[in-house]
């Protein structure tokens, strides 16, 4: 029994022993395993660390390529902002460029816009503060003021642009009756404050009506005045009750050559050589030969200034001259006179005949009243001759400076001043004359 016990014990003590190695074996085997696992847990965890790692790399490098992409963003943002500013800039100077250009086409436009209207309401540009700008050496032999030189296109007179030009303006009465009215202060008045751009200076040519040969002195100081003033002036031949030009034919040449002779270089200087042939004569026979004679001696001395040749029936008569112009010659115009009150249709019918047939016409005298220089002013009348005026652009002079007591003379006779004329010290015909020089 001890022996089987013993082997028995033996046998328990080694399967004990055994087990217990085998426990042992089974430990060191699970702890090997756990080690095992442990290790490659370990690593894996390692790998994951670095993986991890990796990706917060990555992620930080993706967030630093973000923050630098950002930050490039914003660079590029702030370059582009420079950019669209330097785009707004350059669009701010285009458009002021633009702006600009709009304003030099508006300029443009509106200069053109200027010519058209001066195209049909030119007395502003032949002033001489606007002619200055015209720019021509002719210009500047004028001895004092800039005017422009004038010349006759078809029915009109034009500057030296080419622009139609309209002049208006007062003439004075008889200078041997009225001399106080020759004065700078006079005409600048007539320029400033009436807005007329020419003064007309009667000088009758009958001995009876005071014509002496000295008075050509009054006409002299009467032409610096105006070309002081940058004013045109017409030197006007003042026949009335010697009707037929050529009875002081020989006078009217001395007295035109001189007169050429000592303005051929002005530019503001037009001659009037017969103011109203009148009585028993004949355009073809009388005042046409007369007036080439007179044509002739003023060629002879200025070369181009522009010559006012009256018609028959006290310069009524364009009609007929229309028909049978004077040739050969350049910068003549025929004059055409009415007295509103008088002078109605049938006179405009035969203006509007001659400027139908293309003859320049130049209404160097005229008045709203009847043709006795007194009377009744009609306007209506008077209105319908200027709409005539207007729509072919004809100069016009109006009769008379002075303050006799008569419809046509514009200062009223209560009135002593000879300058400086405010409305209310002008008559009816003067205030509706001056309102035409101002709205022409
Ligand atoms: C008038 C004057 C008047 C003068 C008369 C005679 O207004 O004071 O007594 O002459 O010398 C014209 C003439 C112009 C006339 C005017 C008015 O050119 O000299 O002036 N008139 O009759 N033609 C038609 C009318």
């Amino acid at each position: 029994m001890d022996n089987q016990e013993n082997i028995i014990i033996k046998i328990l003590k080694n399967i004990t022993e055994n087990k217990v190695s085998f426990i042992s074996v089974i430990i060191s085997s699970i702890s090997l395993i756990l080690a095992v696992i442990g290790i490659v847990v370990a690593v894996n965890s390692s790998n994951r660390t670095s993986e991890l790692e990796e990706i917060q790399n990555s992620i930080f490098k993706e967030a630093e390529n973000e923050k630098t992409a950002t930050d490039d963003d914003t660079t590029i943002s702030i370059e582009e902002k420079t950019t669209d500013e330097t785009t707004t800039a350059e669009r701010d100077t285009t458009d002021e460029t633009t702006t600009e250009e709009k304003t030099t086409v508006n300029k443009t436009t509106s200069s053109e816009t200027t010519a058209r209207q001066e195209e049909t309401t030119t007395k502003k540009n032949t002033s001489a503060q606007n002619t200055n700008a015209g720019g021509n050496s002719s210009v500047n032999t004028q001895p004092n003021g800039l005017i422009q030189k004038l010349h006759v296109d078809g029915t009109k007179l034009v500057n030296e642009s080419g622009q139609t030009v309209v002049l208006n303006g007062v003439s004075t009465h008889g200078i041997v009756w009225f001399p106080q009215y020759i004065n700078k202060e006079a005409f600048k008045t007539i320029r400033d404050s009436f807005g007329g751009n020419v003064i007309r200076i009667a000088m009758y040519s009958d001995p009876s009506a005071g014509y002496y040969e000295g008075l050509s002195d009054r006409v002299e100081e009467a032409v610096q005045y105006a070309t002081e003033l940058g004013m045109y002036v017409i030197i006007d031949w003042h026949i009335l009750s010697d009707g037929n030009p050529n009875i002081y034919k020989s006078q009217a040449i001395k007295f035109f050559n001189k007169m050429s002779a000592k303005y051929k270089d002005y530019n503001n200087v037009l001659y009037e050589i017969c103011n109203e042939p009148n009585g028993n004569i004949t355009w073809a026979n009388d005042v046409k030969p007369y007036a080439i004679d007179l044509i002739k001696t003023i060629r002879n001395n200025d070369p181009d200034g522009i010559i006012l040749v009256g018609t028959t029936t006290w310069s009524q008569d364009v009609d007929i001259a229309a028909d049978d112009p004077i040739t050969g010659y350049s910068n003549i115009m025929y004059t055409c006179h009415f007295y509103a009150a008088t002078h109605q249709d049938w006179n405009r019918q035969k203006l509007e005949y001659a400027l139908g047939k293309g003859l320049p016409v130049f209404v160097s005298e005229f008045s709203i009243c009847d043709a006795s220089g007194n009377g009744w002013n009609d306007v209506y009348s008077a209105n319908q001759w200027m709409e005539l005026l207007d729509r072919y652009n004809v100069s016009f002079v109006g009769w008379n400076l002075s303050n006799k007591a008569e419809s046509s003379a514009i200062i009223s006779s209560s009135c002593g001043k000879t300058s400086g004329w405010t409305d209310a010290e002008l008559t009816e015909s003067g205030m509706w004359l001056v309102n035409q020089l101002r709205s022409h």
